[in-house]
């Protein structure tokens, strides 16, 4: 398993769950001093993002791109795949397609977080389960076809009425044979819905992605009270060599968060 932290570059997402948000340049070199073997980007949109510039950093740093956000495409542009309107949902497939050729880029995986969307007053689930499962094929087609996978991660119950839960989504994934799309587990999600952490993560095995690395108040994992262990011995039973990436409050601080990071990654996983 590696390690990975976040970063974002997006304003209006302050408040949000990521480490670092003094640009690209100050986030490679904080996961570099930290030891990370990653970072996880999280962009206004594709086109923010200077592939020559990024490469630059991964190859001066030594580090990987472990995963590209899409969720500005909400926060910041109000795009969704389950919207009542054609045309939204059709710019949120367009803004979501670019990210994956953006992140294929760095051989990183796009996830779908907040742009999946939710069942909208006024929509039959049916009709969103379709216009989700559509959008999903597509993008992990255009992921394939640039040799990398596409994340779907399941969210709380206060972010989508779509899939809270592991194993619902693994289930919706292979009931429309959607096999080149992962599952991102976020542990504070998970800490929401579950009843067991570990177990679940058993369960999903292979159709396993991405971890989002979160303690239970979505601080550093070690400043909650989620049981580290167990998990990680999950993920090693069902042989998961991934990212353990830290998408976190900056609390105390940035740095603290990341050391904190760094401190349980070495200690669960020594
Ligand atoms: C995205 O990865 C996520 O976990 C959502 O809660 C949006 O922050
Ligand atoms: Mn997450």
């Amino acid at each position: 398993m590696k390690s990975a932290i976040t970063v974002s570059l997006v304003p209006e997402a302050m408040g949000g769950p990521f480490v670092f948000w003094n640009g690209l340049e100050n986030a490679f070199q904080q996961a570099a001093a930290q030891g990370f073997d990653a970072v996880e980007i999280f962009p206004p949109e594709a086109s923010a993002l200077d592939d020559t510039q990024i490469m630059a950093f991964m190859e001066h740093h030594q580090l990987a791109v472990a995963a590209v956000g899409t969720g500005a495409g909400w926060v910041k542009h109000r795009l969704h795949l389950t919207h009542p309107e054609a045309s939204v949902r059709s710019q949120a497939k367009n803004f979501i397609s670019e990210v994956i050729l953006k992140a294929a880029q760095f051989r990183a995986p796009a996830i779908l977080g907040s742009m999946q969307g939710r069942v909208e007053p006024g929509v039959e689930r049916a009709q969103a389960l379709d216009w989700l499962g559509e959008a999903l094929s597509e993008a992990g087609a255009l992921a394939a076809s640039n040799g990398t996978v596409f994340l779907y991660e399941p969210l709380n119950r206060y972010e989508t009425n779509l899939f809270n839960r592991q194993l619902d989504a693994a289930d919706f994934l292979q009931e429309r044979g959607l096999s080149t799309v992962k599952v991102l587990a976020d542990l504070f999600h998970m800490n929401i819905e579950e009843q067991d952490l570990a177990a679940t993560l058993r369960a999903l095995g292979g159709m396993l992605g991405h971890v989002h690395f979160a303690d239970s108040n979505r601080r550093a994992m070690g400043f909650g009270h989620t049981q580290g262990a167990p998990i990680i011995e999950a993920l090693r039973s069902v042989r998961y060599s991934g990212y353990l990436s830290a998408e976190i409050l900056p609390l105390p601080d940035s740095l603290t968060a990341a050391r904190q990071t760094m401190e349980s990654f070495r200690s669960l996983l020594a």
